[in-house]
């Protein structure tokens, strides 16, 4: 095989070509092996990639019968990678089973075995801070309607958050689809539409949206708070915020900041960040002059007191919302957020809690 793309311009050689691709694509042991021939050939830099950035110099007739050709060993190729692919994974699955495989005969494990998972063990931290400030609890289905997910939120239709690649839409019918809800707000809107003010609840749970990566998996969880009377204020948002912060990451003077920024719901809106330390690499919490972004906030827009028939010239209050898992992160040293959905007992040994340890804001009493 010659290295020169225009040396491979007759039937024969891209003939000889293919015939060689499909003996390495059958030899393939590994995912990863023969993923380094997909790249070598069809990635941008591959030699069949390289072969298709020719045709453009050769005449008109060549360029016809050549791309033709290309076109077709492309797709062979291709179909030959996917096919082998499936063959490997397979194989590799059933390794997997076969080494992972569970004893159903064995005595249970001994209770000690077993853990609260940090998630768990985050949210009743939480729940423990916010019912000391006379929060209560409140819950909703997981699967929303997009009305009380979007509309009855100030989202307009048009805007990014209500996109097919960001939302997980459930078949429906009828005017408003049916949704995997994207965050707790709709319970904060459930619970004005059904309850007179004063309201003052927190609503943790799972939320969901169309997104995996190192940051994102497609369920995490959130605890949003809502707070509605006649007189409350901004300042009673930051002073509330910044008690629950410090009580969470127990620490006395860590600061607090809040920074102006947008969300359709909210009005003023803000982000806040408490401080920490990025030295070396580590992260570290508390007074050292650098900030992190922990939760957004802000005063419950107007429209939506509307949307859940609270008059807006009568009342007012303020709304805030954060990642159970990021707060669970920063407290326990967790540095990989798809670990908490793995369902490894090794890793909750090791991150998890015994059922009787006590979050520490009960413990300061
Ligand atoms: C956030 C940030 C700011 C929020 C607003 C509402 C409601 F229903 F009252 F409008 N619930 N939650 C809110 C406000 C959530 O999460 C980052």
């Amino acid at each position: 095989m010659s290295d020169s793309a225009s040396s491979l311009s007759t039937a024969d050689d891209i003939g000889s070509l293919k015939a060689s691709l499909l003996t390495s694509i059958g030899d393939a042991s590994t995912s990863a092996a023969l993923e380094e021939i997909r790249v070598s050939m069809l990635g941008k830099k591959g030699r069949i990639t390289d072969l298709m950035k020719t045709l453009g110099g050769l005449p008109p007739d060549q360029r016809k019968t050549f791309g033709a050709a290309l076109n077709v060993l492309k797709t062979e190729i291709s179909a030959a990678i996917d096919a082998r692919q499936k063959i490997l994974g397979a194989a590799a699955l059933q390794e997997k089973l076969a080494k992972e495989s569970v004893d159903v005969t064995l005595s249970p494990r001994p209770a000690s075995e077993g853990r609260v998972h940090p998630t768990s063990q985050t949210i009743d931290e939480i729940i423990s801070i916010f019912a000391s400030m006379g929060f209560e609890v409140a819950k909703g289905p997981n699967i929303e309607s997009e009305y009380y997910n979007f509309e009855a939120l100030n989202l307009p239709s048009s805007h990014p958050a209500r996109d097919m690649q960001a939302t997980f839409f459930l078949p429906s019918e009828g005017e408003y689809k049916t949704v995997l809800r994207t965050q707790t707000s709709p319970v904060q809107i459930r619970t004005m539409l059904k309850q007179k003010p004063p309201i003052r609840i927190i609503a943790p749970g799972r939320t969901y949206r169309c997104d995996y990566d190192q940051t994102h998996t497609p369920m995490f969880h959130q605890v949003e708070g809502l707070v509605i009377d006649e007189t409350t204020h901004m300042g009673h948002l930051k002073g509330c915020v910044m008690d629950f912060l410090r009580a969470f990451f127990g620490i006395d003077d860590l600061p607090v900041r809040f920074r102006p920024s947008y969300f359709p719901f909210t009005e003023p809106s803000a982000e806040v960040d408490i401080g920490c330390s990025r030295k070396g690499g580590e992260l570290k919490l508390g007074n050292y002059g650098d900030w992190l972004e922990i939760l957004g906030c802000g005063m419950v827009h107007p429209n939506v007191l509307k949307n859940c028939g609270i008059d807006p010239e009568k009342y007012q209050g303020f709304a805030f919302g954060m990642g159970i898992e990021r707060l669970a992160m920063l407290k326990y040293g967790i540095p990989d957020l798809r670990t908490f959905f793995d369902a490894d007992i090794r890793w909750l040994k090791h991150y998890g809690f015994l059922p009787l340890d006590i979050p520490n804001a009960a413990l300061k009493g």
